[in-house]
């Protein structure tokens, strides 16, 4: 069978063929074939409950908050209250850079944990915690200590949020603060990031009133500086003159969180992780926020315009107009280079909440067509767009986390615009939150699939075929062993950065070389070659 002979319902049909009844349901709402409809956007079922016995490519709540949201920042110390396993697994693996700065704190290459024992199951650990807190302020005095809940901690009652005042407190020169983010908290990753959004807006953002130097200040919302995408991105703002003051999280600090407020305007770039901080700057400091995407040089020009056309100087406009030319010329040209050997390849794309939607225009500028994709963990706004359901907030896993009440002290903040501005701004067209999400973005008949698993992974691979197949580090080498590439678009594997016009030609590059390499079509299995060699199982 060859990908042509097969329709995308037949592949959905063959997917779904090998489940007992409950779970093929189930799963059936997961799993969408995409057709143009008049007046809206198919519906997919997301952000539930993996089905017990599947192997998910999903991670848990505590991984969403701690490794994600807060690992990147240099200057606090993120101590895991739990077993250290939970802490070890999470040492690093994310390959967020930094640049420590001129005081070179950074604490992120260490791994801080109260290393539980059976012992503080049974009697509490809080007093462990205590001496945890202790100990690190007295080696390192940091401006923050940060405490995650793993699931034990949940189970037994640890009440690290009265530990975390006390010591606050004690300490006087240190803000300690804590996230209940047990792994069991949510369905994924994303109950964490919503756990820190809120912890980080309470107990951080808009703590220091100084003024920020700069013209046409910005906070960066949702880059993780993966690869040193954010050393980029910071590279082509510098260049055209805007001032990013605070990124939430990569290569950030501890001042940059507590001085956000003071921005003019966010831009969120991964909306999934972080659109409860967009939210809140907004209703407590009128900071509006538009949807970038620097994935891609094509998005990432875009959104330079949507910058400069938000603030409207025409000399911060034309800056950036001599930035993207500039900067377009090697792109085009490292895109003419490859396109030859690229043109007409296909792509899967199976990655967290953001991703497999943003790279697909990297792909698209190869000429490459992504044929299927979907998300670890996203919710109906990333697939649908945001206009689709437009005030859809909370939703499942979200639901048992208290909505921190942000308009109960509005501060005074002048904004930037007036009202008549912005309102201005909108009529003529400027659209602040055009968030078209991953499904209207995908061609018909393509498949989209939430919360992917092994078994349909592999039945995907085998099926169609795809000159590379992207996701993470638990699908690597079970995709490379079916003979196809695999890049990781997590860790982007040893490489980046992909982001921004430097990243693009990287990434251009980089494809090429995978999806060209002719050692995948040598690779067989020494049970392909020789049968005999393959197991059989003989049941007694
Ligand atoms: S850096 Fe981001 S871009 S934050 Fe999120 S949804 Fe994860 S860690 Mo892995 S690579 Fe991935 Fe996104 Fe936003 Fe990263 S696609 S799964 S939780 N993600
Ligand atoms: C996480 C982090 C992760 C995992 C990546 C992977 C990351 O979800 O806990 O599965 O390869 O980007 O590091 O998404």
């Amino acid at each position: 069978n060859t990908a042509a002979a097969w329709t995308a319902s037949a592949v959905k049909e063959e997917l779904l063929k090998k489940y007992p009844p409950k779970v093929a349901r189930k799963r059936a709402a997961s799993i969408l074939v995409n057709e143009a409809l008049e007046n809206s956007t198919p519906e997919i079922q997301a952000n539930v409950r993996t089905i017990p016995g599947v192997i998910t490519m999903r991670g848990c709540t505590y991984a969403g908050c701690k490794g994600v949201i807060m690992g990147p920042t240099r200057d606090i110390v993120n101590i895991v209250h739990g077993p250290i396993g939970c802490s070890f697994y999470a040492w690093l693996t994310r390959r967020n850079q930094t640049d420590p700065g001129p005081d070179g704190q950074n604490y992120m290459p260490y791994a801080f944990s109260t290393d539980m024992q059976d012992s503080d199951i049974i009697f509490g650990g809080e007093k462990k915690l205590k001496a945890a807190i202790q100990e690190a302020y007295d080696l390192f005095h940091p401006k923050g200590i940060c405490v995650f809940a793993t699931c034990p901690v949940g189970l037994i009652g640890d009440d690290i949020h009265a530990v975390s005042r006390e010591m606050k407190e004690k300490l006087g020169d240190c803000n300690v603060f804590a996230f209940s983010c047990e792994g069991y908290k949510g369905v994924s990753q994303s109950a964490g990031h919503h756990i820190a959004n809120n912890q980080v807006f309470r107990h951080l953002v808009g703590t220091e009133d100084r003024a920020k130097e700069g013209e046409y200040k910005i906070n960066l919302l949702g880059e993780y500086n993966i690869g040193g995408d954010g050393f980029e991105i910071d590279r082509v703002l510098k260049r055209c003159g805007i001032t990013n003051i605070a990124t939430f999280s990569g290569n950030s600090s501890y001042d940059q969180f507590a001085t956000a407020h003071k921005a003019d305007l966010s831009c969120v770039m991964c909306h999934r992780s972080i659109n409860y901080v967009a939210d809140m700057l907004e209703t407590k400091y009128g900071i509006p926020w538009i949807k970038v995407n620097f994935i891609g040089a094509e998005a990432t020009a875009k959104s330079l315009r949507k910058i400069g056309q938000y603030f409207g100087d025409k000399a911060l406009q034309d800056r950036i107009e001599a930035v993207i030319a500039e900067e377009m010329a090697p792109v085009k040209a490292a895109q003419a280079e490859v396109r030859p050997r690229t043109q007409g390849k296909t792509a899967m794309l199976f990655v967290g909440g953001s991703r497999a939607h943003h790279y697909q225009e990297l792909f698209a500028e190869l000429g490459m067509k992504t044929i299927a994709a979907g998300y670890e963990f996203a919710h109906r706004d990333d697939y649908e767009g945001r206009q689709v359901i437009p005030n859809l907030k909370v939703d499942a896993d979200s639901r048992n986390i208290e909505e921190i009440e942000v308009s109960a002290d509005p501060v005074a903040y002048k904004p930037r615009k007036s009202a008549g501005e912005m309102q201005g701004l909108e009529e003529s067209g400027f659209a602040f939150k055009d968030y078209d999400g991953m499904i209207p973005d995908m061609d018909k008949g393509s498949l989209v699939i939430d919360d992917l698993n092994q078994y349909e992974a592999e039945k995907l691979v085998e099926i169609f075929k795809p000159d590379i197949f992207c996701a993470g580090i638990k699908e690597k080498y079970s995709i490379q062993k079916l003979g196809i590439p695999m890049k990781q678009l997590h860790s982007y594997d040893y490489g980046g950065p992909y982001a921004g016009f430097k990243g693009a030609a990287n990434f251009y590059r980089e494809i090429d070389r995978m999806v060209n390499s002719r050692v995948w079509s040598y690779m067989k299995a020494p049970w392909q070659e020789n049968p005999e060699l393959s197991a059989t199982y003989v049941w007694e």
